[in-house]
């Protein structure tokens, strides 16, 4: 039943885009944009929407499309901070006689490291730190983590809460954080906020760092992480950030093959604890409570797309093992039906689309590869990055590592990028996020 308030005062609706750093967050956000301005089929009238008085930073897709179709095209800059795209739209009426339907529809590009946040909201600081220590010391990591386990184990035992101790054990911990994304490839940083700091200034608070054991350091360490974790679940409900009712979790699925075996387990890891937690946030218990509480029932996340990104690096045959293997990746882990309301399905997509299939023949083999022109050079380049697994790859995988994943450069677009970006995928997308509301 559609409510017969929409009739009168516009609903919002707001997609999340999260992901992490450089899944492809403002490249899909921008491709979004120029799909839905354009959409003629599914809106009787859509257009940004003003910004009025709000406090959130607009995403500009005008800029990023313009800078996709220069020539030489560029892709998007980093983004260092959350910003808002919003669009007010026009539905079609059902009846000649009613008037349209007014939507405000917005898109949030949300950092993805501040996913990696909500498991904490279900660990003790105890239980955290002996995870995130384990994680630590894996062999392979040995000469990033090395200082920072050093520091971590030589504290004695009866270390005094010392703000000193601290600062210095955190500076460690948060260095270690970013060597670890930076050389190793890896996704599984916690907490999120240390690498994608919230706007604004530092709280005190933010200044701790994962240390079992019953020190009065430890304490310390406690009582911070139990104030951070109590900031992460306010941020959830709040307007600025949390409310978000659909949310598409991005990531580089292929990127993470091409960089090995860790680099994939981590992002496995990632994506497991997002979905587990995402699964968790929206539970049927969560709303039941709230209502016995008398209490009306968060906003909670409702309909979540896993997007495998960068589909055009491989062929149409491997793009379904990419979605398959998205969604053995997101699955509940025991395979039993989530005790969820939520609604979650997986694509593998490429917000702009950089290759063309063809086949290659390969030592008398025919094989499905890819062409696109390299960033940099004027010639088309063929490649054949090798087969998807469609579900998590065993030991034989590693031993024929992916291979090539060139940085494709944008295609050539036409009338400034107007008429939108060729893609793979995204239609799909968008009917999956909006279709209630069609
Ligand atoms: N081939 C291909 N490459 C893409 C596509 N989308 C993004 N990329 C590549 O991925 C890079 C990162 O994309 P962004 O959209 O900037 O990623 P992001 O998630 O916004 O990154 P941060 O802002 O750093 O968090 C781009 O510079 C491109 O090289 C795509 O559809 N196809
Ligand atoms: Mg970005």
């Amino acid at each position: 039943m559609r409510n017969p308030l929409d009739y009168v005062r516009p609903r919002t609706v707001r997609i999340g885009v999260t992901g992490l750093a450089r899944a492809g967050k403002t490249v899909l956000l921008t491709a979004l944009a120029a799909r839905l301005l354009a959409d003629r089929a599914r809106f009787a009238a859509v257009a940004l929407a003003p910004s009025g008085a709000e406090s959130l930073p607009r995403f500009d897709p005008a800029a990023h499309l313009a800078a996709l179709a220069a020539d030489p095209p560029r892709w998007p800059d980093r983004t260092d901070a959350v910003s808002l795209l919003a669009f007010d739209v026009a539905l079609p009426a059902p009846l000649p006689a009613l008037p349209p339907r007014r939507l405000r529809l917005e898109i949030l590009d949300y950092p993805g490291e501040w996913l990696l946040d909500l498991p904490l909201l279900a660990l003790s600081f105890e239980d955290w730190s002996l995870q995130v220590l384990r994680r630590l010391e894996r062999p392979a990591l040995a000469a990033t983590t090395r200082d920072f386990l050093a520091f971590a184990r030589g504290l004695p035992a009866q270390a005094g809460a010392d703000e000193a101790l601290a600062a210095a054990g955190h500076r460690l911990y948060v260095g270690t954080l970013s060597a670890l994304r930076d050389r190793h490839g890896l996704a599984m940083l916690q907490p999120g906020r240390f690498l994608m700091p919230a706007p604004g200034a530092a709280p005190p608070w933010m200044s701790f760092f994962p240390l079992p054991g019953g020190s009065p350091l430890a304490g310390l360490l406690r009582r911070r992480y139990d104030a951070y974790v109590d900031a992460t679940r306010q941020a959830l409900v709040a307007p600025l950030f949390g409310q978000v009712d659909r949310l598409v979790v991005l990531a580089d699925l292929l990127g993470a093959l091409h960089t090995g075996a860790d680099a994939f387990a981590d992002a496995r890891e990632a994506l497991a604890a997002a979905s587990s937690a995402l699964r968790w946030q929206g539970s049927w218990t969560a709303a039941l409570a709230a209502i016995a509480s008398l209490r009306l029932p968060d906003r909670t996340v409702g309909r979540v797309a896993y997007v495998a990104s960068k589909a055009d690096h491989v062929s149409e045959r491997q793009r379904g093992n990419l979605a398959a293997l998205m969604r053995a990746l997101t699955a509940p882990e025991d395979g039993s039906r989530p005790v969820s309301s939520a609604r979650t399905a997986a694509f593998a997509v490429a917000a702009a689309r950089c290759t063309e299939d063809f086949v290659w023949t390969l030592e008398g083999h025919p094989v499905s590869a890819v062409r696109g022109r390299v960033l940099g050079e004027d010639r088309l380049t063929r490649s054949y990055p090798g087969e998807v697994p469609d579900r998590p790859p065993g030991p034989e995988f590693w031993a024929h590592p992916f291979l090539a994943l060139p940085r494709f450069e944008p295609a050539r677009l036409t009338r400034d990028g107007r008429g939108g970006l060729p893609d793979i995928g995204l239609d799909a997308l968008i009917g999956y996020l909006l279709e209630d509301l069609l």
